[in-house]
C-alpha cells in the first residue's frame, strides 16, 4: 500500500499551549533578558575563583581558566575527580526595570542546587531534565541584582539519597570497576553515563547546562507551541496555504490550556515528511495568532509536518508471536541505522558543527533511524530539527539506563516534571517516531542481573510498572507509539505483567544482541530477531584522534593507556580473539608501526562483523524460517563517541568515519545483494527498500572472472529481501579453473535485467578466513592526489589485490567517498571530501595507505 496514492485524511492540528496568564496591565508582550554569558564561578572554599560562560560547566570553565588541561588527555578523568567531588556556585548581576513581573527561567540545570536572587532562595533544582520556571519578582531590586546558582556535587547527592533509602536496594551500587566511574547514579537524575560508561569516563558535571533568562510579561506567555498532525477517516484533508494560518480565540484567564484541535482545509493535497531514502521531508509553516485584550496579540510561527506513524504488532502466517515494525504513512519501513550516545561529556562543546556533521555522515551512510539512548540526555532542539530536515527516524528513550530507579513521591514527582516538559518540547518533530521508557530495565528484573532475592521481585516489578507504565506511560502524545523499554516484547511483555519472561524473545519486540567471541562471520550465531536494535563489536579509533590525548610511552596496545581506556571488561582481548578467528595478527618489529597495524585490524575485524550481522537481518525482512524472522529493523550499537576511547562506534571521537561507517554506507544501501553461506551451498539475495518493483539479475564473479550468475532474472518487489541466486560452491569453483576456496575471491551485484544498469553496490564474500588465504601478495601501493572542484580525487594503483585498502589522512577533517574496499582492479580513484580548506599537496602528505597484507 502506498499512502501517496490514498487520499490523506481529514488532519487536525493539536495545539499544545501553555499559557500561563498573568495580568498587569500594559502590553501583551514578553521581554525577554538573557542571562546566558559571563558569569563567576568559585568553588565551595573559594579557593578557586574564575569567570565561566553560560551555558557550560564546571569543567569547562576550568579549563577555559587554564587551571586544568584537557580532562581528555591520559589519565585526567581520574586525576580530575576532585571537580566533581566539590561544591561550585555560579553568580551573575543584572539589572531589571524595577515594577515589572518577572519570572527566571533556566532551560537546563546541572543538576542539584539552590538558586538566590539577593540572597532570598527563589527555587531549588534536583533534575538536569527540567526546564525551571521561577517566580523572582519579589525578590528584585532595580540595579545590582545578584542571581546565584549554588550546585551541590552530584556524586555526594547520589550517595547521600541512596543511604537514606533505607527500606531496600536500589540496585546497581556502582559501576564495575573497569570503569573508574561514580556509584549511584540512578538516584539522580543526570545523564546515567556521566559517572561513567563501558564506552565512556566519568566525569559528574556541574554547571547551567542550557539557556537561562528572565522573561517579563503582562498578559501572557506562550510556553510550549507543539503542533502535531492527527488524521481522522473522513474525506480527503486539503491544504492551500503556506503558511497555515491559525487564530487561536481570545485568550481567557484559564492557566494552562491544555492543547486545542484546529481542522486544516485548502483545496491541495497534503505534502507528506517521508523518512530518509523514502520520499521528501516536506515542511509547512504554521502561523499562529493568539489574540488579547485590548485588541493586542502574540503571533508565532513554528515548522508543521505531516507523517502518521504506526506500530505494527499482529500474527504472521508461519510463526509464533508478533509482528515488530514501523509503517510511516501507511508504508512499512524497516529502520536502518544506529543508537545515538551523549557527543561530549561537557555538552557545552557539543556546537551546531558537531551536530551536523554527526547526523550528515548518518544520512550519508543510508541510515534512516538514530535511537536516543536512554543513558544520555535529551537532545537540544537543533538536533531534532536536523533529524527533521534529514529524514533521520528517531527511537527517543527515557532517560533511564541499566539500572533499577527509586519510586519515591519526590523521584516521582521530578520525573512527572521532565517527562512532560521532554514530551511537550519534542513531540512536533515528526523525526521522533516512538518514546521508549528506558534502556534494558525490563530485561534487567527479567533476567535478573542484579541477584535480587525472588521473594522481593514483586517490590521491583511493581516499582517498575509504577515508573514506566503509570507515569512515563502516560505521556500527553497521542501521536506516536509507546514502548516501555528495549529490548522489550511489546504487546507481549504487558500481558506478562511489563516485564517478560524473556524480553530477547525473538518472536516479538526489538532484541538486543552481542556476543563478542562466536565467530562473527557465522550468521547461525545471530538472532533472527523482529527487530534488532542494538547489536556490535568494538574497535579502537584512528592514532591521530589518539595522539591528541596519549604521550608516545602510550603507544602499544598493552600500555597503561590502552588498558585505562578499555572501559569493557576483556574488552581489548575480545577484539583481537575475534579479528584472530578469521585473520593473522599484526608482527611488524617497530613498535608504533605494530600498534598502528593492530589500531587498523580490530577496525577491520569490527566493520566486517557489523556487516555480516546486518547483512543478515537485512535479509530476513521477507523470511520465516523456523518461525523467526520478519527482521525490519537494524540499529547497531553505536554510532558517535563521547571521547577517544575503544568503543562500538562507527564514527570517531572529531568526526572521522571509522571503517565500520564507510561499510554502512553500502550495507545500508536501498538496493543491496547479500551473499552468504549454508552448508557448502552459496545464496544471494536481492534487497530492496523501494517502494517500487524491480526486475534483477545478480552477477557473480571469482576474481576477475564474470560469471554470469545463472541468467534468472528475478522480480524483487519493493520493500523485500529474495533469494536470485542459488549455487553449491564446490561446483562454482570448478567452473573457475583452478579457483578454490583458499585463493579466489567472490564478488557480485545486482542489474536490471532490462539494459544491465548496475543497482546498489557490488558485494563480495570471502569463502576461507583470510589468514588461510592463498596467494595474497604484499602490494605496491602508489597514489596520487588531484584537486577536483571541492574535493580531491585520489587514484590507487596496485600490483596485487588488496583486501581493506585504507586511506588515512591523519588529521585532515574530511572523508572520503569509499574506504576500506577491496582493491581487484590495477587503478581505482576515490575521493576525499575535506570539512576544513585544505590543499592536494596538504592531503597527500598527509595520506596513508594500509592492506590488510601491509600487517604481516
Ligand atoms: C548496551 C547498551 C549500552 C552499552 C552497550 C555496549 O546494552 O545499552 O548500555 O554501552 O550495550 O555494552
Amino acid at each position: 500500500m502506498d499512502v501517496r496514492t490514498l487520499a490523506p485524511l481529514r488532519a487536525l492540528l493539536a495545539l499544545a499551549c501553555l499559557c500561563a496568564p498573568y495580568f498587569r496591565g500594559g502590553e501583551g508582550l514578553v521581554h525577554a533578558l538573557s542571562l546566558n554569558g559571563k558569569w563567576a564561578l568559585r568553588n565551595s572554599n573559594g579557593s578557586l575563583r574564575m569567570s565561566a560562560r553560560v551555558p557550560g560547566c564546571v569543567h569547562t570553565a576550568l579549563r577555559e581558566n587554564a587551571l586544568i588541561q584537557d580532562p581528555y588527555y591520559r589519565f585526567n578523568d581520574r586525576a580530575y575527580r576532585w571537580i566533581a567531588l566539590d561544591n561550585w556556585t555560579y553568580a551573575v548581576t543584572f539589572s531589571v526595570p524595577p515594577e515589572i513581573s518577572v519570572r527566571l527561567v533556566f532551560d537546563g540545570v546541572d543538576t542539584v542546587s539552590t538558586v538566590s536572587v539577593n540572597d532570598a532562595v527563589v527555587g531549588t533544582t534536583d533534575n538536569m531534565f527540567r526546564r525551571y520556571d521561577f517566580d523572582v519578582s519579589r525578590a528584585l531590586k532595580g540595579d545590582g541584582n545578584v542571581l546565584t546558582v549554588s550546585l551541590a556535587s552530584a556524586v555526594e547527592y547520589a550517595a547521600r539519597r541512596s543511604r537514606a533509602h533505607r527500606s531496600y536496594k536500589v540496585p546497581p551500587e556502582c559501576p564495575p570497576a573497569v570503569q573508574k566511574g561514580e556509584c549511584h547514579v540512578n538516584f539522580i537524575r543526570k545523564a546515567q553515563s556521566s559517572f561513567s560508561w563501558d564506552w565512556g569516563p566519568s566525569f559528574p558535571t556541574l554547571g547551567i547546562w542550557r539557556d537561562v533568562r528572565l522573561e517579563a510579561f503582562d498578559a501572557l506567555r506562550l510556553l510550549y507551541l507543539a503542533p502535531t498532525a492527527h488524521y481522522g477517516t473522513d474525506p480527503p484533508l486539503l491544504l492551500r496555504h503556506r503558511p497555515l494560518f491559525l487564530r487561536w480565540p481570545r485568550a481567557t484567564a484559564a492557566p494552562a490550556s491544555r492543547g486545542r484541535t484546529f481542522p486544516v482545509r485548502g483545496t491541495a493535497g497534503v505534502d507528506l515528511w517521508w523518512p530518509n531514502g523514502h520520499g521528501e521531508q516536506s515542511r509547512y509553516e504554521l502561523s499562529l495568532q493568539v489574540a488579547l485584550d485590548g485588541g493586542l496579540a502574540v503571533e508565532t510561527r513554528v515548522p508543521v509536518y505531516f507523517r502518521t506513524v504506526e506500530l505494527v504488532q499482529e500474527p504472521i502466517a508461519g510463526s509464533p508471536g508478533l509482528s515488530f515494525y514501523f509503517r510511516v504513512n501507511g508504508v512499512p519501513v524497516f529502520l536502518k541505522g544506529s543508537n545515538w550516545i551523549p557527543a561530549h561529556s561537557f555538552q557545552d562543546q557539543v556546537t551546531p558543527e558537531t551536530l551536523r556533521n554527526l547526523l550528515q555522515s548518518a544520512a550519508d551512510a543510508n541510515m534512516n533511524t538514530l535511537r536516543v539512548w536512554g543513558g544520555g540526555v535529551y537532545e537540544q532542539d537543533l538536533f531534532y530539527s536536523m533529524c527533521d530536515d534529514l529524514g533521520i527516524m528517531i527511537w527517543q528513550d527515557f532517560m533511564f539506563a541499566c539500572a533499577l530507579y527509586p519510586t519515591e513521591s519526590d523521584f516521582m514527582d521530578t520525573v512527572g516534571e521532565e517527562v512532560a516538559h521532554q514530551v511537550r518540547r519534542l513531540k512536533s518533530h515528526p523525526s521522533i517516531i516512538v518514546w521508549s521508557g528506558n534502556n534494558e530495565n525490563e530485561a534487567a528484573i527479567a533476567s535478573n542481573w542484579f541477584g535480587i532475592p525472588s521473594s522481593e521481585r514483586l517490590r521491583y516489578l511493581k516499582d517498575y510498572v509504577s515508573l514506566y507504565v503509570n507515569l512515563i506511560g502516560d505521556v500527553e502524545d497521542q501521536s506516536r507509539p509507546f514502548l516501555t523499554s528495549s529490548p522489550t516484547n511489546g504487546v507481549e511483555s504487558e500481558r506478562e505483567g511489563w516485564v517478560a519472561s524473556n524480553p530477547y524473545d525473538t518472536h516479538y519486540g526489538d532484541v538486543h544482541f552481542y556476543s563478542y567471541l562466536t565467530d562473527c562471520w557465522d550468521w547461525k550465531g545471530f538472532p533472527r530477531s523482529r527487530f534488532a536494535s542494538e547489536y556490535g563489536f568494538q574497535s579502537w579509533p584512528s592514532f591521530s584522534t589518539l595522539q591528541k590525548v596519549s604521550a608516545p610511552e602510550d603507544w602499544s596496545y598493552s600500555s597503561n593507556f590502552s588498558t585505562h581506556r578499555q572501559h569493557h571488561l576483556r574488552g581489548n582481548d575480545e577484539m583481537l580473539l575475534q579479528a584472530a578467528l578469521h585473520f593473522l595478527a599484526p608482527n611488524s618489529t617497530d613498535p608504533l608501526q605494530a600498534y598502528r597495524d593492530t589500531l587498523y585490524l580490530t577496525q577491520v575485524m569490527q566493520a566486517e562483523c557489523v556487516k555480516a550481522q546486518t547483512e543478515f537481518y537485512r535479509r530476513s525482512r521477507s523470511d520465516i524460517v523456523e518461525g523467526q524472522g520478519h527482521t525490519m529493523g537494524a540499529l547497531y550499537w553505536q554510532l558517535n563517541d563521547i571521547w577517544q576511547g575503544p568503543s562500538w562506534s562507527s564514527i570517531e571521537f572529531g568526526g572521522k568515519w571509522k571503517m565500520l561507517h564507510y561499510f554502512a554506507q553500502d550495507f545500508f544501501a536501498p538496493v543491496l545483494p547479500v551473499g552468504f553461506l549454508d552448508e557448502g551451498t552459496l545464496l544471494i539475495y536481492a534487497v530492496s527498500d523501494l517502494s517500487g518493483d524491480l526486475t534483477l539479475r545478480v552477477v557473480v564473479s571469482l576474481l576477475s572472472e564474470g560469471l554470469r550468475g545463472e541468467g534468472v532474472s528475478s522480480p524483487v518487489s519493493g520493500g523485500s529481501a529474495q533469494l536470485l541466486y542459488k549455487r553449491h560452491v564446490e561446483e562454482l569453483l570448478g567452473g573457475c579453473g583452478n579457483c578454490t576456496a583458499f585463493t579466489c575471491l567472490l564478488t557480485f551485484h545486482l542489474e536490471e535485467a532490462a539494459g544491465g544498469r548496475q543497482r546498489g553496490p557490488a558485494n563480495r564474500l570471502f569463502l576461507s578466513s583470510l589468514s588461510e588465504a592463498q596467494g595474497l601478495q604484499k602490494p605496491r601501493i602508489t597514489t596520487q592526489v588531484q584537486q577536483d572542484g571541492d574535493a580531491f580525487a585520489v587514484t590507487i594503483r596496485t600490483s596485487a589485490v588488496a583486501p581493506f585498502l585504507w586511506l588515512d589522512v591523519g588529521d585532515v577533517p574530511g572523508r572520503f567517498d569509499s574506504n576500506g574496499f577491496l582493491m581487484v582492479s590495477e587503478s581505482r580513484s576515490a575521493r576525499f571530501y575535506p570539512w576544513a580548506p585544505t590543499s592536494a599537496a596538504e592531503v597527500s602528505r598527509a595520506l596513508r595507505v594500509t592492506t590488510l597484507r601491509d600487517l604481516y
